[in-house]
């Protein structure tokens, strides 16, 4: 399996982030691509590949231009009004205030276009994500060549990102702007299997009313986890997307025997809309030593995830996106794409 990798993720380099109302030291940090690429290296896995400049246009596909204006200047602004170091937000407009005037004043654009204070606006930001936007078209383009599956290295990491917000580490929703461009492309559906820790609320509302991308996730609770807002049971497409749409939150601390039951209720949804293409949004913060989350998978569960999804037989893209037990995430990622490989 080849990979393309992102080697501009560098440019999006947190120091700190909010957490219990204190700065704490980045826990999405460059250090987690490349020990990932250590590992795949090691591995001799596949080749390794550029990305290539696709432009603007996918991502506006999924993304509100302004949206992509803002990121791509944001940080220049933070800086001119004397901001140091990252950005964050701090006001937001929440249930009676207005979201549909954009206001001049930069700290309250901040607030309109972003969801949590966790996520550090820095001056590579839009130069990283931009790229790894890229290394998902290119990866998408090695699948839709006739590679059996690719796997995309990038970071920040891109499923909690909506149509217009940043949060939860993410800009660009990669796996958005590889299932809208595999559409445009011309396959007729698409299914996205989101196995991170948390739930991908951003790849989820920009599906929720179509029937063309199919949504499953496997997640922490959003009673307990993080993003809170988004991930239940009940949350299952609206309009013509009405049963596109599968979430299987689990309690913290879940057993792997159930983790994996839950997997096989979100296959078996996607078995049955038959996609064309399967892109998978791997986070491997399902890990048992994840810093900050409470699943329990280790090595030998993440080759039977591999394993499993190749036995799925449809055309599978891997994006990368969480995992912050930073010393283990390369061995976790090998271990599902040599399982998937060796399936
Ligand atoms: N400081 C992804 O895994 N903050 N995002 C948690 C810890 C939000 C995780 C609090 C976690 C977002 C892509
Ligand atoms: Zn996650």
């Amino acid at each position: 399996m080849h990979t393309i990798y992102n080697a501009e993720h560098g440019a999006h380099a947190a120091t700190h982030e909010f957490f219990r109302g204190r700065l704490v030291p980045a826990f999405e940090v460059p250090a987690r691509a490349d020990y990932i690429l250590q590992a795949l290296q090691a591995a001799r896995l596949g080749d390794l590949r550029a990305p290539v400049d696709h432009g603007r246009a996918p991502l506006e596909r999924v993304h509100a231009a302004r949206y992509l204006r803002f990121i791509e200047g944001a940080h220049a602004e933070w800086r001119a009004l004397g901001g140091e170091g990252d950005a964050f937000p701090a006001v937001w407009p929440v249930r009676s205030l207005r979201s549909d005037v954009e206001p001049a004043s930069f700290a309250a654009r901040m607030g309109l276009y972003s969801m949590d204070s966790g996520t550090p606006l820095t001056a590579g930001s839009w130069s990283a994500a931009y790229a790894g936007a890229q290394a998902s078209l290119t990866a998408l383009d090695l699948v839709l060549a006739g590679q059996r599956a690719a796997y995309c290295l990038t970071r920040p990491p891109g499923h909690h990102a909506g149509a217009d917000f940043f949060g939860g580490y993410c800009f660009i929703n990669n796996a958005a702007v590889a299932a809208q461009a595999a559409r445009d492309a011309g396959l007729a559906r698409v299914a996205i299997l989101d196995v991170d820790y948390h739930h991908g609320n951003g790849t989820q509302a920009i599906f929720y009313d179509r029937a063309d991308v199919f949504y499953a996730s496997v997640h922490g609770d959003p009673q307990t986890e993080f993003p809170f807002f988004l991930g239940h049971a009940d949350e299952t497409g609206a309009g013509a997307g009405q049963g596109f749409n599968a979430n299987f939150p689990l309690p913290v601390g879940v057993a792997n025997d159930d983790w994996f039951a839950a997997l096989e209720q979100a296959l078996a949804r996607l078995t049955a809309f038959r996609p064309e293409l399967l892109i998978v949004s791997l986070g491997v913060d399902t890990y048992g030593g994840d810093p900050i989350s409470h699943f329990k998978l280790d090595e030998p569960e993440f080759r039977r995830l591999g394993a499993r999804l190749a036995a799925f037989g449809a055309p599978t893209l891997f994006l990368q996106e969480g995992g912050y037990a930073t010393e283990a995430i390369g061995r976790n990622v090998v271990a599902v794409l040599t399982g998937f490989e060796g399936a």
